[in-house]
C-alpha cells in the first residue's frame, strides 16, 4: 500500500506514535510518505521505504503569521498526485486533518485519498472543542473515511461533545518493546549512589501539571535523598523552576530538556510521576512501564485504560499531592515490591499493547476503507455505516 502520513513535528506523543507506525508500515513492506512541517521528532534515521517531504512556507509582509494549513494541504495534495497515494492517516485533527481534507479535494476525482483521522487528546478536549476550531474538527471528522482515537475514553469523549454520524474506532497505542526496556543503565551522571530517582517527562504544558511535580518531590526528599530529572521543555519550565527555588529545592532538580533517547534515560528512573489535569492514553507512563518502572499517574482521561492501579503503578485524584507523595514513598522505600510493579508494568505493556497486533489493526482499517472506496467510488460515501 502507498500511505501518506501527517502529524504533527514538535516533541509529543502523538508524533512520536505516528513515527512508529510509519516505521512499523515501512517495515511491513508499504510505501510511506511523511509530509510535515520538519523532520518528526523521533525519525532522525534512514529507513528503506519510508520518505519525507517537508512542508514550504513563506513570510510576506501582508501576513501575520504564514498560512501554514493551506502550504500542508498543497503539499499533501502534490505528494499523493506524485506517488499515487490511496490512503492519507493524518494524526492530531487541527490543523492536519482539516489540511489533508483540502489536499483531497484539490486532486481530480480519481487521484483522491481516502482519508483516516487519529484523534490523540487536546485536538479534541481543548483545541478542536474551542469555538475557534469546533466546526473545522467536526467537518474533517465527518468527512474522513475513518476516525479513530487512542483510548476509548476519547472516543466516548469526542461521540459526545460532536455527535458524529459515523463511530470513533479505539486503537491503542503501542511501543516497541525491544527499544524500551530495562536496559543496564551507568546512574551516576544523574544521582548519587544514596539517591533515588524521580523523572518526569512532558512537553511541560499547563495540562502536565508540572509544579505538583515539584511539590510531590518535595515531600519526598523530606524522608530521603533523592533527585528529580525533568526531560522535556515548555511554557511551564520556569514555573517549575519558581515553585523548586520557593520550595529551596532547586539544586536537586536537573533538566535535561528535550531528549530523543529516552530509552536510554527511563531506565535510569525508580519511578515516574504524570500528575496531569487529563492524558488521553500516557504514552509516556507506558514507556516507563516497558522499562520497568512503575508509574505514579492521575486518574483522569484514558490512563486508567493504561495503568492497572496497585499493579503497575498507581492512580491518583489530579492535584492530590499527598497521596501522590504516600504512593511514591510506598515504593522508593519497598525496593523488592517496587521491582515487581516494574515487572508487572512491562508484562501488561506487552500483553494489552502489542505493537504487532496494534498496527495489524491499522492495516486492517486501512483495508477496508479502501474497499469501500473501490464499492463506492464518491468521497462522501467512503465512511462506513454510509450506504453508497
Ligand atoms: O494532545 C496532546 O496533548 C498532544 C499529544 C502529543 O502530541 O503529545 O498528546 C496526546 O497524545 C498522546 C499520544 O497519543 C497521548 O499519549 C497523550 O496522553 C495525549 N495528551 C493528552 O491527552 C494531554
Amino acid at each position: 500500500m502507498k500511505i501518506g502520513i501527517t502529524c504533527q513535528a514538535t516533541a509529543g506523543g502523538s508524533g512520536v506514535l505516528a513515527t512508529e507506525l510509519g516505521i512499523a508500515l515501512a517495515r511491513r513492506g508499504h510505501e510511506v510518505h511523511f509530509v510535515s512541517m520538519e523532520e518528526p521528532f523521533r525519525l532522525g534515521h534512514y529507513e528503506p521505504n519510508l520518505y519525507t517531504h517537508y512542508v514550504d512556507t513563506i513570510s510576506y509582509p501582508l501576513f501575520k503569521l504564514p498560512p501554514y494549513t493551506i502550504a500542508l494541504s498543497s503539499k499533501i495534495s502534490e505528494i499523493a498526485e506524485e506517488f499515487d497515494i490511496q490512503l492519507w492517516h493524518t494524526h492530531y485533527a487541527v490543523p492536519n486533518a482539516v489540511a489533508a481534507l483540502l489536499g483531497r479535494d484539490m486532486l481530480p476525482r480519481e487521484k483522491q485519498f481516502c482519508l483516516v483521522t487519529t484523534l490523540h487528546g487536546t485536538d479534541i478536549t481543548l483545541v478542536g472543542s474551542h469555538p475557534s476550531f469546533y466546526r473545522a474538527t467536526r467537518y474533517a471528522m465527518e468527512n474522513s473515511c475513518a476516525v479513530t482515537a487512542v483510548s476509548r475514553w476519547l472516543s466516548e469523549e469526542t461521540e459526545r461533545e460532536f455527535q458524529l454520524s459515523q463511530p470513533v474506532r479505539t486503537i491503542y497505542n503501542f511501543l516497541d518493546a525491544e527499544r524500551f526496556y530495562a536496559r543496564p543503565v551507568n546512574r551516576a551522571a544523574l544521582a548519587g549512589q544514596d539517591e533515588k530517582i524521580l523523572m518526569h517527562i512532558s512537553n511541560f504544558r499547563p495540562v502536565k501539571r508540572v509544579t505538583d511535580v515539584v511539590r510531590v518531590f518535595k515531600r519526598v526528599l523530606d524522608k530521603m535523598p533523592a533527585r528529580l530529572i525533568m526531560i522535556g521543555d515548555g511554557p511551564e519550565r520556569l514555573s517549575a523552576t519558581g515553585v523548586a527555588k520557593q520550595l529551596g529545592i532547586a539544586d536537586r532538580i536537573q533538566y535535561l530538556g528535550n531528549c530523543e533517547n529516552i530509552e536510554d534515560l527511563l531506565p535510569c528512573a525508580d519511578l515516574l510521576l504524570q500528575p496531569s489535569e487529563h492524558e488521553s492514553f500516557g504514552l509516556v507512563p507506558l514507556e516507563a512501564m516497558a522499562c520497568e518502572v512503575p508509574v505514579i499517574v492521575t486518574n483522569s482521561g484514558g490512563v486508567a485504560e493504561v495503568v492497572s492501579h496497585g499493579e503497575t503503578g498507581y492512580l491518583c485524584e489530579v492535584g492530590d499531592i499527598e497521596t501522590m507523595a504516600q504512593y511514591a514513598l510506598e515504593i522508593l522505600n519497598h525496593p523488592e515490591q517496587a521491582r515487581e510493579m516494574g515487572r508487572r508494568g512491562r508484562a501488561h505493556v506487552i500483553a494489552r499493547f502489542p505493537r504487532d497486533v496494534i498496527v495489524g489493526q491499522y492495516e486492517a482499517l486501512y483495508e477496508e476503507v479502501l474497499e469501500r472506496r473501490a464499492k463506492f467510488p464518491h468521497p462522501a460515501s467512503h465512511r462506513p455505516g454510509l450506504p453508497g
